[in-house]
């Protein structure tokens, strides 16, 4: 038997470039997006032609057409505490919806290493960066859209040479302080994401649980392939993995998905729910560019419960 693609690729991809973009950037990818006053906002990473990253910003009616704004949304702060920490640049944007505001939850590169920043922002025109919350070695943070339990609940991925990357859950009564951590994903060995797994979009909220779309990666002698995955975690108890899909959802198959900044690359770090039972899917192909997709929620649920592999 075949299977049908569940995640169904937008036909217009990819859907958004570095030739949109009206000032000088090498790449258009991973980016975050939120739905706003009715339309889209994205923040996307660039790679500047120094290497290092900066995020900008684009907008949209219909979630597939965006149009990038005249300058960047964040560059690397110059004083403080920031600075000291984003000097290498900022990356790979989550937008998370929490309380009628959008906090974002990004990698800070530095000398010291990467890790997460957490800032803030009501209106799209300015943002207000509000602490650290993870130490180095640390990427990928995502936050759940509601308290749970009475707390905030995050997910990310610490760098670990002992152990494969797994995803882990921690708390917080505040956002700004952290605790409680546990590991409740590993990826499973000779398998689509054997090496590493971490958090890609920020959960979305469904009757039967928690939705979380990763991404998983492969080593290969040709280097490691990025694909996304899905898994279900217990609506009052974020920590307890019901399901994950044994199979990738989503896979390089694109030219540009294929051959880019970083071959064989897809990377999500947002999907939208939308009122229709659909969502959005949002992915960085090969570091290079932008595209989207949909797919139908409970299709996905469904997917983690019919084939479900242990969480660890
Ligand atoms: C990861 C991060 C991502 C990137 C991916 C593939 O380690 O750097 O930003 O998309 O590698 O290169």
């Amino acid at each position: 038997m075949k299977y049908e693609p569940i995640v169904k690729r937008y036909e217009g991809n990819p859907i958004l470039t570095r030739d949109d973009i009206p000032y000088a950037v090498q790449t258009v990818h991973n980016a975050g997006v939120a739905r706003y006053q009715g339309g889209y906002v994205m923040l996307f990473r660039s790679h500047l032609d120094t290497g290092r990253s900066i995020i900008g910003i684009a907008d949209s009616v219909d979630g597939f057409h965006f149009t990038a704004r005249p300058e960047p949304f964040m560059t690397p702060e110059r004083q403080g505490v920031f600075a000291e920490y984003e000097a290498f640049g900022v990356e790979d944007p989550r937008i998370n919806p929490l309380e009628g505001a959008f906090y974002l939850t990004y990698s800070a590169y530095s000398r010291h290493g990467v890790r997460i920043g957490l800032a803030k922002t009501t209106d799209f025109q300015t943002v207000e960066r509000i602490a650290f919350i993870t130490q180095a070695d640390y990427r990928n943070t995502v936050l759940f859209p509601e308290k749970v339990g009475g707390r905030y609940v995050k997910l990310d991925r610490p760098h670990s040479d002992i152990s494969p990357w797994s995803i882990w859950i921690s708390y917080s009564e505040d956002l700004r302080y952290w605790g409680d951590s546990r590991v409740i994903m590993k990826p499973v060995p000779y398998h689509w994401d054997e090496m590493k797994i971490g958090p890609g979009a920020p959960p979305i909220k469904t009757p039967r649980g928690w939705l979380n779309i990763y991404h998983g990666v492969f080593p290969t002698m040709d280097g490691s392939v990025y694909r996304l995955g899905v898994c279900l975690h217990k609506l009052d108890n974020p920590a307890e993995i019901v399901a994950v899909g044994d199979r990738w959802i989503l896979a390089p198959q694109d030219p540009w998905e294929l051959v880019g900044y970083v071959h064989n690359v897809v990377f999500t770090c947002a999907a939208v729910a939308e009122d229709d039972g659909t969502l959005k899917l949002y992915w960085g192909a090969a570091d290079n560019v932008m595209c989207a997709g949909s797919a139908v929620i409970e299709e996905l649920v469904d997917f983690c419960l019919a084939s479900p592999r242990p969480p660890m």
